[in-house]
């Protein structure tokens, strides 16, 4: 996948590009990613882009001409253009799953009270990443792109992607590891059987418990086997 990312603030994700599985996915020529100086496009010799609201009102908008200039010259028939903003719509991990599937993102992050909207016509995709403001887009690009990249096939096993939380709509089942009990506090029984079979019941059964009483919402959105509508059954009768 090749991503370009538009920033006047490229200089946010040097260390985000060069740690954990987003570095290992670059080097092994999985992910590409180009950072676009948006000044550098900037039709001024101050390098200004940003300039004040038609209509008034307070606050500075980026301006449309040097996102254009930009956007044409690196949009190709297999781009998607994808806008950062609080407007957009909430990512969750099936739409993950969708953006991991192209070939070219272009991302746009944003700054101060937002961008000049004529931008929008060479947006593919508005997301937003929570219903909360950030100072900027880097932030929102950075999550889109870590949770991205970890579904490029290759960057981490088939395997784990179906162990994570939310791949199946439901959470994560409670994990433990060494030691077995430390300051009185112990780990399940069932964990330490060996009984693979009785193991996974429980862990079936943490998972639906977890979802019902953390995120009862999601429930709501996936469509339950008649087997898993039993063990709900039988949670919400203990
Ligand atoms: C686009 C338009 C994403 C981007 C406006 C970006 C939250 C999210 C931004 C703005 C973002 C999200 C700039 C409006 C800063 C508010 C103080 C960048 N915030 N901002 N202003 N939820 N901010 O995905």
């Amino acid at each position: 996948m090749i991503v370009d990312i538009i920033t006047i603030f490229p200089e946010m994700f040097n260390d985000f590009l060069s740690t954990s599985i987003v570095k290992r996915a670059i080097e092994d020529g999985r992910l590409t990613v180009n950072l676009h100086d948006l000044r550098e496009y900037s039709h001024n010799k101050h390098r200004n882009i940003d300039d004040t609201p038609y209509g008034g009102g307070t606050g500075m908008l980026m301006a449309f001409p040097p996102f254009y200039d930009v956007i044409t010259k690196l949009k190709k028939e297999n781009s998607k253009v994808i806008y950062l903003s609080p407007q957009g719509k909430l990512l969750d991990q099936p739409k993950v799953f969708e953006i991991a599937k192209y070939e070219h993102l272009i991302l746009i992050c944003g700054h101060y009270e937002g961008i000049d909207e004529r931008v929008l016509n060479f947006v593919d995709l508005e997301i937003s990443i929570g219903d909360y403001i950030l100072t900027g887009g880097e932030l929102a690009v950075m999550v889109l792109v870590d949770a991205v990249t970890r579904l490029i096939p290759g960057v981490i096993t088939e395997e784990s992607v179906m162990e994570d939380s939310l791949t199946d709509g439901l959470l994560k089942y409670p994990q433990y590891t060494k030691p077995r009990t430390y300051k009185g506090f112990g780990v399940p029984e069932v964990l330490l059987s060996g009984h693979h079979e009785e193991i996974n019941k429980w862990r079936k059964r943490e998972s639906l418990k977890a979802t019902l009483t953390k995120r009862p919402d999601l429930l709501e959105k996936k469509s339950l086997t008649d087997a898993e509508l039993e063990i709900i059954k039988s949670i919400k009768d203990k």
